[in-house]
């Protein structure tokens, strides 16, 4: 078991310009009252909260596709994500980056990618999400932004003025793992088989248990000496212990799944980087949904579920 102490760096991330919904906004803080701060450090770690971003100021710009919306926060906020990501991935810390709508991952994971190319180890991601989050601008049919983030870190066309230049430090499809899936496009399924992108969705969950299809993406992960960014989204959850997301689809991971994998993901001793993406507070029941947000960062920092006296929810 790695019991490292680790120091960990809490970076606001109140982007909501991405979703169908509003409300993400509110989920950095919705964290904060949760408890997640004084959670690790009651672990043993030590915490540094360095507050909210707010997204880079950008010029004039066209969207390539007249269905996109909010176009313009989606490339300020994914500049200003990236360049605070490639500064925490180059210091020695462990950055969770507080969501905040899935379109801040474009900003969070580049920027990681970006600081382990210059440590010369591949970066790895685990995305934990009801959806696949892979369509490009031009495939999207809602034009809602926090469906394309994991096409632009592959490295996909059309995403240039993200940046402001083409993406330098692109996963490798095949260092992506998609799990917990349960809705996807026609046209995202086509470009996740063409690239070799790890999917496994509830079924194969049902069919063969969590862990033994997390398995082997670590022991790759291990024996590429790799670094692993996990990016949760709170619709992994099935929404009868997660209500709090916009995008809700049944069928998701249970209570005992989740923790499971953010116990392996602990043991693992592999996780370099977190995002906790999608929690809409304005939806949430009373914080349940918060509180168990927190609760699985806990699990993936070393606590166990067990040792806890039982509570009811
Ligand atoms: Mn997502």
């Amino acid at each position: 078991m790695n019991v490292a102490r680790k120091q960990i760096v809490l970076v606001g991330a109140p982007v909501d310009e991405g979703a169908g919904q509003r409300g993400c906004l509110m989920g950095p803080d919705a964290y904060r009252t949760a408890g997640l701060a004084g959670m690790l450090e009651a672990l043993g770690h030590t915490v540094a909260d360095h507050g909210n971003l707010a997204p880079a100021e950008v010029g004039p710009l066209r969207a390539p596709n007249p269905v996109l919306k909010n176009y313009r926060a989606y490339v300020g906020w994914t500049r200003a994500l990236h360049d605070k990501a490639a500064g925490l991935g180059a210091a020695s810390v462990f950055p969770i980056y507080l969501g905040g709508d899935h379109a801040m991952a474009a900003g969070s994971v580049s920027g990681q990618a970006r600081a382990a190319a210059a440590r010369n180890r591949p970066l790895f991601v685990l995305w934990l999400d009801a959806h696949s989050d892979f369509h490009t601008l031009e495939s999207t049919a809602s034009g809602n932004l926090h469906g394309t983030p994991l096409a632009f870190l592959c490295g996909l066309p059309g995403f240039d003025d993200l940046l402001g230049s083409p993406l330098e430090h692109t996963l490798k499809p095949e260092n992506v793992e998609i799990l917990g899936v349960r809705s996807i496009d026609r046209e995202e399924r086509d470009m996740l088989r063409g690239l070799g992108v790890g999917v496994s969705d509830m079924r194969r969950i049902d069919e063969e248990g969590i862990a033994p299809l997390l398995r082997p993406f670590l022991e790759r992960v291990r024996a590429a000496d790799g670094l692993l960014h996990v990016s949760l989204d709170v619709d992994f959850l099935d929404p009868e212990i997660a209500p709090a997301v916009g995008t809700t689809v049944p069928g998701g991971a249970s209570f005992r799944e989740a923790h499971l994998v953010m116990e392996m993901l602990h043991d693992s001793g592999l996780v370099t980087s977190l995002d906790l993406v999608e929690l809409n507070p304005f939806l949430d029941e009373r914080g349940r949904t918060a509180r168990l947000m927190v609760d699985l960062a806990g699990s993936l920092f070393g606590r166990r579920v067990f040792d806890r006296p039982t509570r009811s929810f």
